[in-house]
């Protein structure tokens, strides 16, 4: 008898519940904290990851799943494709099952060891056959290289803005001609009114998705001065200096953006 699901949602069905593994509710800021320090990786964020981002960013799964989607167009035989800010993998595995070139590997990056630790163990429960190599380094200092795709989904605005041109420069160089670059962000908006709306807009999300008052003003504390968003006037430009010749946002929801950039 044929299974209710093919082969393909049955993996998707996998990989949903080898990132859910392990993972517990974020309730980082659920109580009152005397000392309010600056957002870090660490590993209690890691323990609760899954949850903290579907919970925070709006359009997170469909922006993941089209990662897939989008590197399965754009991999080619022969060549890698690097999730830079890999977290716990969830990019890396939704391209995993979506590759079809030959000889074609994941290398993930990120600069928390707890978040590659248990990235590892979430690689390793998986039953993916594209090769992925995780590495833990910052993504300034890795060598990037034959890539058809680069995805950096909510990454770049944890990067001082100051080195943001160079690091795109660098992902250009080391793309093949006609290499997809992914680019994921919590954008600003220019004009005031409209910040503050998107601002009202996301909180309230957060609230219909559980977060308390304390919570929400203790995170958004917390990330004052760690990231750093642009606005997408700036990323397009900026993705227009270090050569892209085509570029375009694909997704948006409030103040979350998916851009494509091609090579
Ligand atoms: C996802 N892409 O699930 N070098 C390497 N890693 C870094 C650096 C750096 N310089 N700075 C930050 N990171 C993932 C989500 S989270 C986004 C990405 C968020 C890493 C950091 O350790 C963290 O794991 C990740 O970038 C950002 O789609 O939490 O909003």
């Amino acid at each position: 008898m044929r299974g209710r699901f093919s082969r393909r949602e049955n993996m998707g069905r996998q990989m949903g519940n080898s990132m859910a593994a392990g993972s517990h509710q974020d309730t980082i800021y659920a109580n009152p904290l005397a000392q309010l320090q600056g957002f870090t990786f660490d590993s209690k964020v890691a323990a609760v990851f899954p949850d903290m981002i579907k919970r925070s960013v709006p359009g997170y799964g469909t922006i993941i799943s089209m990662t897939g989607n989008l590197a399965e167009r754009y991999a080619r035989a022969g060549s890698s494709c690097y999730d830079l800010g890999c977290s716990l993998g969830a990019s890396t595995l939704a391209m995993r099952h979506r590759i079809q070139a030959a000889d074609c590997g994941i290398i993930g990056v990120d600069n928390s060891p707890a978040m590659i630790q248990r990235c590892r163990q979430v690689i390793e429960a998986d039953s993916g056959e594209v090769p992925v190599q995780l590495v833990c380094a910052d993504l300034e200092n890795i060598a990037i290289a034959r890539a058809s795709v680069v995805v950096m989904n909510f990454t770049l605005q944890f990067i001082a803005p100051q080195r943001r041109p160079a690091l795109l420069a660098r992902i250009y160089a080391g793309l093949n001609p006609g290499g997809m670059l992914i680019l994921s962000e919590k954008v600003a908006f220019a004009e005031p009114q409209h910040q503050q709306l998107m601002t009202e807009l996301h909180h309230n999300f957060k609230r219909a998705n559980g977060y308390s008052e304390l919570e929400i003003a203790q995170k958004r504390s917390a990330l004052e001065d760690v990231l750093v968003p642009d606005t997408l006037e700036a990323h397009r430009d900026r993705l227009a200096a270090a050569g892209f010749g085509s570029c375009d946002v694909w997704f948006q929801c409030l103040n979350f953006a998916s851009l494509i950039a091609i090579k």
